[in-house]
């Protein structure tokens, strides 16, 4: 059984998807982090970054491993099933630069563009017009790449299933795909498969209906760095 922490969001979509995708057994477990759920000592134990995607794999040779960053889940579960992730040569080295490349370049920009399309107070047309800049850019490279290709890499794998959560949204962040046909078509046949569909469906029933309350606005949009725990700090608490 994988325990697997998780709301929804497009870094949540990724994992959902792919537990879909290869069937094995999982149990939800929401982390609200619009409440703080992603502070409390059981989810950093798992996720030091206090971020979700996370899970804890309870059947591995060295007994439960808990593996957070949507990346290294991706890979740890292509492993666990054999699915969506060649085992070697060109095309396995194809699937990770294109799943660094998303985690590393479509995500970080385009959750900030979300930041500013979505939740930022005031005009910040700087910082706004940057991200939609670098957005819209990894767009091109992700068309560019398709041309072509039905999928990433050959075969539908977790290169596909990373990037796809960061374009499904585009719409909705001012960039409707007009200008990147090979996206577009690869949008629509992702969007066709009803495993990728239940992913996106998981746990829609949490997803917010309203804007951020203040309070949810400084538990996601205050942080700086925690103050050292009495364990770090080389304190034993007494
Ligand atoms: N690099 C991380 C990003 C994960 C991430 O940004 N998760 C967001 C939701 S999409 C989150 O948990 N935010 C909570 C917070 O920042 O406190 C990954 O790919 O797993």
């Amino acid at each position: 059984m994988i325990d697997f922490y998780y709301w929804p969001t497009p870094n949540g979509w990724k994992i959902a998807i792919m537990l879909e995708e290869c069937g094995l057994p999982y149990r939800m477990i929401p982390v609200d982090i619009g409440k703080g759920d992603q502070f409390k000592p059981e989810f950093l134990a798992v996720s030091p970054n206090n971020k979700i995607p996370a899970i804890v794999d309870h059947d591995t040779p060295e007994g439960s491993l808990p593996v957070f960053e949507s990346g290294a889940i991706l890979i740890h579960l292509a492993a666990r099933s054999g699915r969506f992730l060649p085992k070697k040569g060109r095309a396995k080295k194809e699937v990770l630069e294109w799943l660094f490349w998303q985690v590393g370049n479509l995500g970080p920009m385009a959750g900030q563009l979300s930041h500013f399309v979505n939740y930022a107070e005031g005009e910040h047309p700087y910082s706004r017009k940057r991200y939609a800049d670098e957005y819209h850019r990894c767009l091109g490279v992700l068309d560019r790449r398709l041309e072509g290709r039905a999928f990433l890499v050959d075969r539908y794998s977790i290169a596909d299933i990373a990037s796809f959560p960061w374009v499904l949204i585009a719409p909705y962040m001012g960039q409707p795909l007009d200008e990147f046909p090979n996206i577009a078509r690869w949008r629509d046949a992702m969007k066709a498969r009803p495993k990728v569909r239940a992913g996106i469906d998981l746990g829609k029933e949490l997803r917010r209906a309203r804007p951020y309350t203040e309070e949810e606005r400084r538990v996601l949009f205050g942080q700086r760095a925690r103050p050292p725990s009495p364990r770090e700090n080389g304190d034993d608490g007494r």
